[in-house]
This record gives structure tokens, sequence and C-alpha cells, in this order.
């Protein structure tokens, strides 16, 4: 029983299953090549640009792509075609699938989950956890007090890092799942709200809100998406799922009357919410998520039944801010920094938008780690509508990326020269300089002054001290030819922490010695972070949104990018790449 919904499943759907295939076959001590195998073709899936169902239905070969036999070919064709995938559904037979979930807590390898699963009976994380409280564990051959405590100690990460999505990677089931409920009979209203709404860099869970008559049909609809992998609660009008990767999804139903107030109380942030009401009482006024009411006389706000009391608002968002006295704000200001007080008088600020772009200032080519050709790179970034781009390759010393010397360099520019005249956007020369251990730079002065934009980055030795690492990227900063600092703390969200490193210390030196920093609009890095970008604001240090893509696809990053700068607060003039070409050239010659 699957619905047409499954015709059009997702890649990263696809690349999951193939995943757990690998992550099961391996606990069953398989053949290692087999193993690779699975792994090989997840890898490519990830870097597809292309949709593999559009594929299959229109005939492609897929072992055309590489690391795609005809195993894993057809593999990929059962599950487009019948939503089924029945190698995974036997394996599961054999090993209950959130075995597999103990490979992702540090110091678990297939070979121990084999061994909790099969001995202790251990099936999930939350088992390997009373297992260890009961002493169980040490007892376990090959295990000992000295991996009890490590254990600990991975299950804490894995719960502080992995229970939160990166917003990237929620995108990709929340986007489906919007399409899917918007085909829900007698939907009026649909909105994810939460930190997905104010683009928070991760999100906890997903909430949906839906405005209609009759919130049956919608329910049903709901629970029977194809993706969701268990129920936790379908009442009248409140549902809870779990989708397949894990991801939670909360829905609301509600009449349109009041969905404005829903929308308002669940895009929260809850202290946000909690100022807000503060505020209301002050006026009389108590807001709920059915809506803004009149504290009737001598009546306990706390007591009031919901719907008791002249109500003065609801339908819509800006009607409740309005009955408050405020102007309505975008999400991303809704984390209680001040956005409440500036609403007030009339002194929000002016976000930049998405629109304001007009070029992407870091990104990758097949000279170094990138997918695609300067000359695809360039062409897409054109059809995007912006006016400039920087090709920031590698510098050599980042060797496993290809990097390129000052020779390559040189050539590179030739490349440029042969058909930037065909097009219409400003290819400006430039390069991802690897800063060195001791804070100097990876290409030559001659070099650097010949660049049109010079882009300095770490890349190695990400585990100084702090003082050290302070030290060598304000040395960095301080060289007269760099104008831009990317991905400044090095941090990879739920993946690696940030260097240890003095930030403010670094815009500072930014300050004073004329350098913008990057906000990095990759996903998995946010690289300023929103709270960041605030600092640099206040600091006055110009920061530039670059999506440091290794592939056309990954341009459209630059929308992650902008939606952090809006949380930081950011305006237009705030961002170096909204400025026009001749200013940004301006800005580039220091005068
Ligand atoms: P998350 O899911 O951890 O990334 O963060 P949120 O902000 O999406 O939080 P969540 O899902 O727990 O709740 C969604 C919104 O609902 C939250 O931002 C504010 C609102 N909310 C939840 N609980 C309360 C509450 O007890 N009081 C008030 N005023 N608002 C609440
Ligand atoms: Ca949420
Ligand atoms: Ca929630
Ligand atoms: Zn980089």
């Amino acid at each position: 029983m699957f619905h047409a919904k499954l015709q059009s499943m997702e890649n990263v759907e696809i690349a999951e299953r193939l995943s757990e295939v690998a992550d099961l076959l391996e606990i069953q001590e398989a053949n290692p090549f087999r193993v690779r195998a699975y792994r090989n073709a997840v890898r490519t899936i990830e870097g597809l640009t292309r949709s593999l169902a559009e594929m299959v239905e229109e005939g492609e070969d897929l072992t055309e792509l590489s690391g795609i036999g005809e195993d894993i070919s057809g593999y990929i064709t059962e599950m487009v075609e019948t939503g089924e995938f029945q190698l995974l559904r036997d394996l599961h037979d054999e090993v209950p699938p959130t075995v597999a979930d103990l490979l992702d807590l540090e110091g678990i390898g297939p070979k121990k989950a084999k061994k909790l699963w099969e001995e202790l009976d251990i099936e999930t994380v939350d088992d390997l956890e009373d297992a260890l409280d009961g002493g169980r564990v040490v007892e376990l051959e090959g295990f000992g007090q000295k991996t009890a405590e490590k254990l600990r100690q991975a299950i804490e990460d894995f719960r502080e890092h992995r229970e939160r999505f990166r917003l990237g990677d929620a995108d990709r089931w929340v986007e489906p799942l919007l399409e899917y409920m918007g085909e829900a009979p007698g939907v009026e209203e649909l909105d994810v709200a939460g930190s997905y709404r104010r683009r928070k860099e991760t999100v906890g869970d997903i909430d949906l809100l839906v405005a209609c008559d009759d919130a049956g049909p919608v329910m049903e609809h709901f629970t029977s998406y194809d993706l969701v992998e268990r129920v936790i609660e379908a009442g009248e009008t409140r549902g809870s799922v779990v989708l397949r990767p894990g991801l939670q999804v909360d829905l609301r139903i509600l009449p349109g009357e009041s969905y404005g107030a829903a929308l308002q109380y669940f895009t929260g942030s809850l202290e946000h919410n909690v100022k807000l009401r503060k505020r209301a009482l002050d006026d009389g006024l108590r807001v709920s998520e059915y809506g803004v009411f009149e504290i009737p006389e001598g009546v306990d706000p706390d007591e009031m039944e919901p719907g008791e009391g002249e109500r003065v608002a609801g339908e819509t968002e800006e009607g409740v801010y309005e009955a408050l006295g405020l102007v309505w704000m975008p999400p991303e200001l809704r984390e209680d920094r001040g956005e409440i007080e500036a609403a007030g008088e009339d002194e929000l600020p002016d976000l930049v938008e998405l629109s304001d772009i007009r070029g992407d200032l870091q990104m990758h080519s097949t000279w170094s780690d990138g997918k695609n050709t300067i000359e695809t790179m360039a062409r897409a970034c054109q059809e995007r509508g912006y006016e400039y781009m920087a090709i920031t390759d590698h510098s050599r010393r980042v060797s496993v990326a290809g990097g390129l010397d000052e020779d390559e360099l040189e050539e590179q520019w030739k490349e440029i020269d042969g058909f930037e005249g065909d097009l219409d956007i400003e290819i400006l020369r430039s390069l991802e300089v690897d800063i060195l251990k001791d804070g100097s730079l990876d290409l030559d002065d001659e070099h650097l002054e010949k660049l049109d934009l010079v882009l300095v980055s770490v890349h190695s030795y990400m585990d100084l001290d702090g003082a050290e690492q302070t030290e060598r990227i304000v040395t960095a900063v301080s060289h007269p030819a760099v104008h831009v600092l990317a991905h400044p703390t090095g941090r990879r969200i739920n993946e690696r922490q940030p260097y240890d490193l003095d930030v403010e210390a670094v815009l500072e030196a930014a300050r004073e010695h004329d350098v913008a920093v990057e906000l990095n609009a990759n996903p998995e890095r946010l690289d300023l972070s929103d709270r960041h970008v605030f600092r640099a604001r206040e600091l006055g240090v110009p920061v530039v949104i670059s999506t440091d893509a290794h592939s056309t696809d990954n341009l459209r990053y630059m929308e992650y990018g902008v939606a952090q700068a809006r949380r930081g607060w950011l305006e237009p003039d705030d961002v170096l790449n909204t400025r026009s070409l001749s200013e940004l050239k301006k800005w580039l010659d220091r005068e």
C-alpha cells in the first residue's frame, strides 16, 4: 500500500536507504567490498544535481553514474517504481533497523554493535544507556570500565548534536511534506512555524499548521504520509509523527479565525512570546494561540478559559502584533534580542533580502575540488542574475583539494580570459588562500597583489590553543593584501566545534585592517553564525555572504546565508555583496 507520491522519491531518501543497507551489512560482517559498493553509491547520489526518480522515469541508464552498478541501479529503479526495497526489508528481518543507530555513537563500530545486540539484546541508544546504568556492559568481553565511560560521553554527545537537524537537512524533508500536505482535502492555509520558520540553524522538530473546517481528513492524510515511520499521536486537531530520518513533525489543525494567532504563537521563540505576553498584560490583554483577548474586569488572566473575554485579534499575524501596538516582525528576528522594543519604537532593521545580493564571492571549480568548470559556474551565476562572482579555488597547501600554485593560477586566469567576453557577468580573479600555521599566506605577494579579491581561511592545525589560533588568524587578517576572512571559526554544525578562537579579537582586527568577514552560507557551516554577524554589524565590520559552492547546485545555499544574516539583524548596507560592481571594486581597491 503506497501513494503516488512515492514516484517522486527524493534522492536523499534513496541514499538514506542504501546507506542503511551498508550499515546493516557491516553489522552482519558482510564482505567489505560489498559494503563499500553501497557507500560509494551513496556518495554519488549525494552529489547528484538531478533527480534519480526523473532519470528512471526517462529511462536513463543509471549504471553510467560512477559507483552505480547493475545491482544498485536495479534497487534504485525498484524504489522509484514501487516505493519498496525488498533487500532492506529482508535485512530488517535479520537485524532490527535501530541497531544501526548505535553506529552513530563515537567508539561503536559494526563489531561492537553486533555484540551489544546479540549478547545484551541492545537495540537502541536508550537500551544501551539502561545497560550502562545496570552495569551490564562492563561485563561484556572487550568493553570494560573505560569503554563504558566513553560510551556514556558518546551518548551525551549524540543527544546533544544529533537530535537537532541542520536546517538544510530538514528542508529536504519539509519541502516534499509541504507539497504533500497541500494536497490534503479542504486545506485553506498551510505553514511551518517554530524554529524552522525563524530559520534557526538547527531545528528540534517541525511545527506544521493547517487552517481548515474539517480536521479529520487532514489528520488522516498526515498520518498516512509515506515517509512516516511512527505515529506518536493522532488526535482530533493535534498530531505528531516521526519521519523516516528521525525528524519529528507536530501538526495543529485550526479554524481560520484563529490561524494568525496560532501562527504567531507556534512560531515563537518561547522567549519572544513570553515577553510579548507580559507586554500585553500591561495593556489588559491576553495573548494565546487562539487570539488576543481583552481581560474582563476583575478576572485573573491565568484563569481565563479559551475564548473568554472580547477577542480583538487572531485571524492574521499582523493583527496580533497590531493589537499589541507593534508592527509585524520577520520571524528571523523573534528571538528576544531587542526586536520587541525596536518594533514598539518603529525602529526595526530593514533586513537584507535574497534579491539584494548581487554576486557570490566564494566558489570552487574543477581547478580544485569543485564539480563544474569555471565557465559552467559563471553561466549558472549569470542565470541567477548576479552582476559579479569570484572564483576562489584552493591554494597549493590544501593539496587534498587540488590546490593551485602560482603558475596554475596564471593558467586559470588565461582560461577565464578566453570566455569572459561571451558572458554578461564580471568574474573576479580570486583564490581561497590558505592561512599557514604561523599566520602567513600560501601565495607569494606578487600574486596576492594581482588578485582582484583575496580570500583567506584556515584548513589545517585546527586544534591550536586559543591564544595561538587567535594570533595566527589576526596575523593573516593584518596582511595588507587580504580582503575577506572566510569561514572564520571553522565549525561544521553537528560535526565539528569551532576552533578555540577569540572571535571578538578577530573582528576587531578585521575592522582595523578593513577586512570583511564571511558568512559562509553552506548549511553545514553557517560560519560566522547569526550571533557573530550581529556583533560584526555592531562593530561596523562588513559581512560577505558566500555559498562556497562546489557545484552549480550549491549556489542555492545563498538563501541560507541570507536567512542567518537576517537573524543577525543585517541590513543591505552591512553586506558587501549587495553593492554594485563599481562600489565593490572601490572597496576592494580601498579607495
Ligand atoms: P525547536 O523545535 O527546539 O527547534 O524550537 P521551537 O522554537 O520550534 O520550539 P517548539 O517546537 O518546542 O515549539 C514551537 C513554538 O511554540 C515555540 O517557539 C513557541 C511556542 N511554544 C511552545 N511551548 C510554549 C509555551 O509553553 N508557551 C508559549 N508562550 N509558547 C510556546
Ligand atoms: Ca519546533
Ligand atoms: Ca514542536
Ligand atoms: Zn574553505
